[in-house]
């Protein structure tokens, strides 16, 4: 017999105190860790409430492929309150990353066509290929001028800007210089508005904004700044793009870029394709070089593997003949690489879900409308989903074990993450290149963790050595 709501364990029923709690044990950056013990402690389903919102926890993949079973036409996850806040106070629309219902529905089949459909990942390949090639020239250069035939660094700051010219050239078509020795003042200020931008989001997961708004909190002014930096820098680029639309009609047989298009397609408002291609630009910077970085880390723990990696790379390079397109399809363990990455150290700490019908899930009766969420971070490291689930094993998705529902970094369904096929395609580009021509080493240093600034982040930084092959 199924059980009820009420019965699901966990500590639901004083959601003050849990806040206190949560507070006391610095939750806002472990969040993650918090997850995995209440999961060893409840089981694989309890129910918690801390601050304002209250959700219902799952972990294993059979259960996920319940929820979003339940999800609906209108797949909703869990509102990020002080980003809807920001665009309410500045009387400024959501785009796809916050609109629900009908409205979201329209907008985003519409951006899917350009943003996502596998029609457009040949126009996306030539322009990232390029980003790639700058960045390898790059390296060389830092290694040229370290006069010690190598370059050991903090990689993060030059992967934010290589993924921030990613983004941008495929939104705009056209290249914005990132990767030269001269730094954009106002690119930069860009990549740390976004930065800003997650970290203030944080505490106001748990404490409403309209109410730090009236109590003039520091956190929601610097929030407001960083997505006032965020909205300017965005809105520079799109009226450059509309400004030589109108003047010229471009070249013939360009790739414009998924802006022009949208602007060409004329199926959205101006301001809603504004509000989108923002959100495009602002969540494309972050969560690409930060996967990227934790790649590297991998393969520097793993040279026999990058080895490996290499050597399908080199071959893919050879069977391809100069078709990039081609190429990108003879890669298997590349990508196995990537979702590895993904499952140990996942951008998103959850998935999330409001559903739409009651559904039976561990036995216990969960009504319709409840949200639920899946622990991503703790499903990726939990020795029952996963075997050796520490070890970092990128064999393991070309096996012919278990996948179903194992591989969601970018989500799953109709609301998975619109920026999906840019991102492979930027991150396995990048690694092509960068295992093309170098080895990448690290120091001796113990085990890096991820601490949380909305989006997972390594809690130190990682220093990476990089030497000519
Ligand atoms: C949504 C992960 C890169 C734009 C999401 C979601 C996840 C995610 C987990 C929520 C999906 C769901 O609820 O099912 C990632 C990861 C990335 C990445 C792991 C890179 C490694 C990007 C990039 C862009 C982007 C490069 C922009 C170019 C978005 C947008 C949404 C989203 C707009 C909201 C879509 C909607 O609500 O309809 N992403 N993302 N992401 N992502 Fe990404
Ligand atoms: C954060 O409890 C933890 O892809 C919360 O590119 C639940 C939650 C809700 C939505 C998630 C968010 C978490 C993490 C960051 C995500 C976001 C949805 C989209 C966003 C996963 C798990 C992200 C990083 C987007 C951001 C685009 C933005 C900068 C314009």
């Amino acid at each position: 017999t199924v059980r009820p709501f009420n019965e699901i364990p966990g500590m639901w029923k004083n959601s003050v105190g849990n806040l206190y709690t949560f507070w006391k044990l610095d939750g806002f950056k472990n969040i993650h860790h918090i997850m995995v013990h209440n999961f060893n402690t409840f089981g694989p389903i309890y129910r918690e409430k801390i601050g304002y919102y209250e959700s219902v926890n799952i972990i294993n993949p059979e259960d996920a492929a319940i929820l979003f079973k339940a999800e609906g036409h209108y797949p909703k996850r869990l509102r990020v309150e002080p980003w809807t806040s920001y665009r309410d106070f500045r009387n400024r629309k959501y785009g796809v990353l916050l609109k629900d219902g009908e409205d979201w529905r329209s907008n985003r089949v519409i951006l899917n066509r350009e943003v996502i459909s596998p029609k457009v990942q040949g126009n996306f390949v030539p322009l990232l290929d390029e980003v790639g090639q700058d960045f390898v020239a790059r390296v060389y250069k830092k290694i040229q001028r370290s006069g010690q035939n190598k370059w050991t660094t903090d990689l993060s700051h030059e992967l934010f800007k290589y993924a921030l010219e990613s983004v941008s050239a495929v939104l705009y078509g056209e290249r914005l210089g990132l990767l030269l020795d001269y730094i954009d003042p106002e690119a930069q200020h860009f990549i740390d508005c976004i930065t800003l931008m997650f970290k203030t989001t944080c505490p106001m997961l748990y404490i409403p904004p309209s109410m730090l708004r009236r109590l003039g909190a520091k956190v929601w002014k610097d929030h407001v700044e960083a997505w006032d930096g965020i909205f300017n820098q965005a809105d520079h680029c799109i009226q450059n793009i509309y400004r030589q639309l109108r003047k010229e009609s471009g070249e013939q047989n360009k790739y414009p870029g998924v802006l022009a298009s949208l602007l060409m397609l004329d199926r959205l408002s101006i301001e809603e394709i504004k509000a989108s291609v923002t959100e495009l630009m602002a969540g494309g910077v972050d969560t690409t070089s930060i996967t990227l970085l934790w790649t590297l880390y991998e393969l520097a723990r793993h040279p026999d593997l990058q080895e490996e990696l290499r050597a399908e790379i080199i071959a893919a390079r050879a069977a391809s003949q100069g078709d990039t397109v081609q190429m990108l399809k003879m890669v298997p363990l590349l990508k196995g690489a990537l979702k590895e990455t993904l499952r140990l150290h996942p951008v998103a700490v959850s998935l999330q879900r409001y559903l739409t019908q009651d559904v039976v899930i561990q036995n216990y009766h969960i009504p319709s409308g409840t949200l639920v969420q899946l622990g991503l971070y703790a499903m990726g490291r939990d020795y029952r989903i996963f075997s050796k689930p520490e070890q970092y094993l990128p064999s393991r998705w070309l096996r012919n074990e278990s996948h179903y529902f194992r591989s969601l970094g970018f989500g799953f369904g109709p609301r998975q993450c619109l920026g999906r096929r840019i991102a492979e395609t930027e991150m396995q580009l990048f690694l092509i290149h960068m295992l093309e021509n170098f080895k990448i080493e690290k120091q001796r240093q113990l085990e890096v963790r991820s601490t949380f600034e909305l989006i997972l982040v390594p809690e130190k930084p990682i220093l990476l050595t990089i030497k000519p092959l």
